[in-house]
């Protein structure tokens, strides 16, 4: 070998570890428990199967269609899935109402199906976590039938009450308790002469979690779960569990006049008591005992839906005691306290809220969407989409994405009364159903341009497909120069780097329309994320946001920005930045992707080349990059 290729090898190292972050040898240990694990970092997927991909052609997405477009997922960057119910079902709530918590809803497909879709996942290096509905199963579960039936042991497995007898004979519900889904949360059991307790539809009773057979079943069901290889759970109205033992009258919240709306009381009784907590905490238990018995696997992590307080939501993650809980109790505060007309305050206020009141030393997570509300191109409107997903993709922590939304799908707001199926949207009837429905949410995948937007090859789907489907859809973005697919996918590949798993955080309003938060790292280009919330566009001096004026580097734009990757926003003296309207960009300071283009440059000399010793130390390198497990303590959150 000569002097040359030495000379190269060493620019290489040095330039290969600039850049992977193992300059900061200090923070790289690769025999910790500290580190970041798997899902402390992750963007999870919710796909909803019923609307993701149909492979039998009868209009209602399967098991066999997930797994078919796993490689999609794999494509896309994403490396962990959450799936609304595939369980045996009467499909009353679709699948939130379970009549066999261990066997698959027939129209999905079989175990088989599910042992293959894991099998495949595996193989992609996709971990899958299933929902968990403990609240309350089907009125077809034979566990209600047997408690109905007062079949010895089942007696208590669920909430049943006499009711009250009033002076003229007649028989009423024990207190003034709603169901979620409108009316009251009491349904009259003619077989046992008694009234069950329904926090959701009477079809969906609620399970006496007050009864230590019950936890016993649930835990079985876990367990049933965690043993064909899943990651975890995303647990479903866990604070509905328990209701207080004395059937208090909950009072009245003057918020409607309508006493079979949910909303006509405050659920002081029925929501958040403390003895959830406790049952999140067993779970907690159930899974690390789970986790160290089977060291091979990942570690197993609970996620819970929970539409509670701040200061719960904490005590989620770990009480005053220190007991650990929910791995992520989910931050809803982008879907619930932010609207298309908040100001670039109210984001602001809402992240930091997070990070302050999280118990240090744990993962924050950011939910953008979901199922059960509004997408966000809806929600904050079309021009959102990019901006919306820089915000999500580049805070620290764990990133939720609602399937669709890496292509800005829109709810489907005009389906007909007819092929209306939401339960709530049913209840309320034809003059309101809009209001309240989930369909529109819920539409199938636009896969492409062909029938049924590439869903099924059915002539009706289960929901109707948006009519915008023949633009919106996953093969034209993926086509075009421009797209909401690229932006994400581009989000994706930024997280990967050091900076995003470590950056410290600082946000700021840096007007009333328009915030900016960067990561910074010693040694590391900083990564800025500015966001435009008005419909205006918008003039931003970023000179007092940063430390010192800097060059700074476009890294990723919207669509419909002014900019394009590589471009240089601010000289050396400062400057000002224009911001489409709704618009957001992702920049470095310094020089990032001038970097990255002289490394693949060298990179392509290199494998050119053909020299075996250059080659297996860019494979070395590569390989170190990828693996080496990073210190969490030394990251803010
Ligand atoms: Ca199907
Ligand atoms: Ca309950």
């Amino acid at each position: 070998m000569t002097i040359a290729p030495l000379i190269k090898i060493l620019l290489f190292s040095l330039l290969l570890q600039q850049e992977s972050g193992s300059v900061m040898s200090g923070l790289v240990k690769s025999e910790s428990e500290d580190f970041i694990d798997w899902w402390q970092h992750t963007v999870f997927y919710q796909i909803y199967p019923r609307s993701f991909k149909d492979s039998n052609g009868d209009g209602i997405g399967d098991l066999r269609g997930i797994t078919s477009q796993l490689q999609y997922l794999a494509d896309t960057g994403i490396s962990a899935t959450w799936l609304s119910p595939i369980f045996q079902s009467p499909m009353v709530d679709f699948g939130y109402d379970i009549s066999d918590y261990k066997a698959i809803q027939p129209e999905y497909g079989t175990m088989q199906d599910f042992e293959e879709l894991i099998d495949t996942a595996y193989n992609l290096g996709i971990k899958v976590v299933l929902d968990f509905v403990p609240n309350h199963s089907s009125d077809k579960h034979e566990w209600f039938l047997k408690s109905a039936a007062k079949e010895p042991g089942y007696e208590d497995f669920y909430v049943w009450h006499d009711g009250l007898l009033q002076d003229n004979g007649t028989r009423s519900p024990p207190n003034n308790w709603q169901s979620v889904f409108y009316g009251s949360a009491w349904e009259w059991h003619e077989g046992r002469q008694q009234y069950y307790l329904h926090q959701f539809t009477k079809e969906q009773p609620d399970l006496n979690f007050r009864n230590p057979k019950v936890v016993q079943a649930m835990d079985n069901v876990l367990l049933f779960w965690l043993n064909k290889g899943v990651a975890g759970f995303r647990i479903d109205a866990v604070n509905h569990l328990f209701e207080d033992d004395t059937l208090q009258d909950e009072p009245l919240s003057a918020k409607t006049q309508d006493p079979l709306s949910y909303d006509y009381t405050r659920h002081i009784y029925t929501k958040d008591l403390p003895e959830v907590l406790q049952m999140v905490q067993h779970w907690r238990k159930l899974l690390d005992d789970f986790s160290a018995k089977h060291p091979k696997g990942p570690t197993r992590i609970m996620m819970t839906e929970a539409y509670a307080g701040l200061t719960q939501l904490a005590d989620y993650y770990e009480d005053v005691s220190g007991t650990k809980g929910s791995h992520l109790p989910f931050n809803f505060h982008f879907i619930t306290d932010v609207k298309g007309d908040s100001d670039a305050r109210d984001y602001v206020y809402n992240v930091e809220k997070w990070l302050i009141y999280m118990p240090r030393g744990h993962a924050a997570n950011w939910v953008m969407g979901n199922h059960d509300n509004p997408r966000v191109a809806s929600r904050f409107g079309p021009a959102s989409v990019d901006a919306m997903n820089m915000l999500l993709l580049t805070l620290p922590g764990v990133a939720v994405t609602y399937n669709g939304e890496e292509l800005g799908m829109q709810d489907y707001r005009e389906i007909s009364w007819e092929d209306t199926v939401d339960p709530p949207a049913k209840n309320v009837g034809e003059e309101l159903y809009k209001e309240v429905s989930r369909d529109p949410e819920r539409t199938p995948f636009q896969w492409n341009n062909k029938k049924n937007a590439g869903f099924s090859d059915s002539s009706k789907t289960w929901l109707p497909v948006h009519p915008n489907y023949l633009e919106l859809n996953l093969e034209a973005q993926k086509a075009a120069n421009k797209s909401h697919y690229k932006v994400y996918t581009d989000l994706i590949e930024l997280r990967k780097s050091a900076i995003m798993r470590l950056g410290r955080f600082d946000i700021e309003p840096l007007s009333r329309w328009v915030f900016a938060f960067k990561r910074e790292y010693p040694n590391f280009e900083s990564i800025i994320t500015i966001i435009n919330v008005s419909d205006e566009e918008q003039l931003v001096d970023l000179s007092e946001f940063l430390s010192q004026p800097k060059k700074l580097v476009v890294e990723i734009c919207g669509v419909d920005s002014n900019y394009k990757y590589g471009d240089i926003i601010l000289g050396d003296g400062g400057g000002q930045l224009n911001l489409a309207p709704r618009g957001g960009i992702v920049l470095s300071e310094r020089s990032g992707r001038i970097m990255s283009e002289r490394r693949r440059t060298l990179v392509k000399q290199l494998v050119k080349s053909g020299n075996v010793v250059l080659v297996a130390l860019l494979v070395y390198n590569l390989w170190r990059h990828k693996w080496t497990k990073v210190s969490f303590n030394q990251q803010r959150f």
